[in-house]
């Protein structure tokens, strides 16, 4: 089905430039970027973004980290594109995720600092609608 996700270049993509090859992969899987927009995350977008994190011990480090600088917040459409762009990504740990995914080849283990993956993708249809909202509010399909 065709269908639309969130990815977000994280501040630590951003900063060591890995922006335009994290889009590439995304193109040559065929995934079509449909909004892009470099900006910096806020407090409040953030406790939206990660509603389900709140509260968690990793909580406050990652939103630190997450306005530490510019995000690189894409939409992109394409056949499985939501689960398809977390395998790209591969685990959420850069250890642990697979060669030949986002993480596994360019995300350090920063030990603690697990929240440092370079990227996030949309986990299923209703997060990738609430994301894609808190994120482009004028965005229609
Ligand atoms: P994902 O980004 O793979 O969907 P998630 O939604 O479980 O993973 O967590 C969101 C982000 O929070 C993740 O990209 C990195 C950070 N994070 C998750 N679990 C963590 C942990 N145990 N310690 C530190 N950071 C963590
Ligand atoms: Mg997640």
């Amino acid at each position: 089905m065709t269908e639309t996700t969130l990815i977000l270049v994280k501040p630590d993509g951003v900063k060591r430039g890995l922006s335009g090859e994290i889009l590439r992969r995304v193109e040559a899987k065929g995934y079509v970027p449909v909004a892009v927009e470099l900006r910096t995350a806020t407090p409040e977008l953030l406790a939206e973004h990660y509603a389900e994190h709140v509260g968690k011990p990793f909580y406050e480090p990652l939103v630190e980290f997450m306005l530490s600088g510019p995000t690189l917040a894409i939409v992109a459409e394409g056949q499985g594109v939501i689960p398809g762009f977390r395998s790209l990504a591969g685990a959420t740990n850069p250890t642990e995720a697979a060669p030949g995914t986002i993480r596994g080849d360019l995300a350090r283990d920063w030990g603690l600092k697990v929240m440092q993956n370079l990227v996030h993708g949309s986990d299923s249809e209703e997060s990738a609608a609430r994301e894609i909202a808190i994120w482009f509010p004028a965005f229609q399909r």
